[in-house]
């Protein structure tokens, strides 16, 4: 009976492991790349529920007036939604015309962290 159930209980293990996936950002809002009209509040959603004490993002105004600059942070409250998946940055005042960068990093209740960053415009 041992030997039958201990390689049964590590093949469930391992389909466990392959069941919990990274979390993956799955939609944005403005989107990358994306040009919006002054958007009140940047939003993030992922595939994976979310760790809010080890989630963030840094908001960085990247250029305007048609060149670009030195990153400069926009100040932002970051905060992840009631449905526990979706990252929310609110910036201070609201954000003017120019190119900006998003860099998030999340941490998933599974304890993955992935990170990556993206761009838009504000017309
Ligand atoms: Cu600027």
């Amino acid at each position: 009976m041992r030997r039958i159930a201990l390689p049964a209980a590590l093949a469930l293990l391992g389909f466990a492991s392959t069941a919990y996936a990274h979390p993956k950002l799955v939609s944005a809002s403005p989107g990358p790349n994306a040009t919006v009209a002054k958007p009140a509040r940047v939003e993030l959603r992922f595939s994976e529920k979310l760790m809010p004490k080890f989630s963030g993002a840094d908001l960085m105004m990247t250029g305007h007036g048609g060149g670009a600059h030195e990153p400069m942070k926009v100040a932002a409250a970051v905060g992840v939604a009631g449905d526990g998946r979706t990252l929310v940055v609110t910036p201070k005042s609201p954000l003017g015309a120019g190119r900006y960068s998003v860099a998030w990093h999340v941490v998933s209740t599974d304890t993955h962290r992935v990170a990556g960053n993206f761009a838009f415009a504000v017309k």
